[in-house]
């Protein structure tokens, strides 16, 4: 399992707010390579598969929901120790939580709606960036 790659969204409310050249550029400052990137739109089908770990949690249908109202921006990472280097990067799951000048805390607006994903482990990031990719779109 390659190391050095995660997978990221930039969550419909990054979208909406016209956060996406701040973020990718936040991103690519902090050492990330982007190695395949889209705009596109979950399913409520699609939702519910990549975020089904969560699907017994009482916020699942509210999830869904917001994953999918709106366009996404999906990408691909490159770094050494990627997944933990842009977990950081982002900052806790709520926003109050997080860390002064991670992604999150600068751009999230609750734990709910908080502008970012970032994969939790190697194998979970080979995964999501398969549902997402196809091989010939990453580089
Ligand atoms: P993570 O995105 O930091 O890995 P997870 O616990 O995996 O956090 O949760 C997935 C997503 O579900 C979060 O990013 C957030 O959008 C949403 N979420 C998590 N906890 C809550 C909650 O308590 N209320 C509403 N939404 C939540
Ligand atoms: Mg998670």
């Amino acid at each position: 399992m390659r190391t050095d790659r995660t997978f990221t969204m930039l969550k419909p409310d990054s979208v909406e707010k016209g956060h996406i050249g701040a973020i990718l550029e936040k991103i690519t400052a902090s050492g990330f390579r982007i190695v395949a990137l889209k705009l596109n739109q979950m399913t409520k089908a699609d939702a519910e598969e990549f975020y089904a770990v969560h699907n017994e949690r009482p916020f699942f249908g509210e999830l869904v929901e917001y994953m999918t109202r709106g366009p996404i921006v999906s990408a691909v990472l490159e770094k050494s120790n990627a997944v933990e280097d842009f977990r950081a990067l982002i900052g806790a799951t709520n926003p109050a939580d997080a860390a002064e000048g991670t992604i999150r805390k600068l751009y999230a607006a609750s734990i709910g709606e908080n502008a970012v994903h970032g994969s939790d482990s190697d194998e979970n990031a080979a995964i999501e960036a398969a549902f997402h990719f196809s091989g010939r779109e990453m580089f």
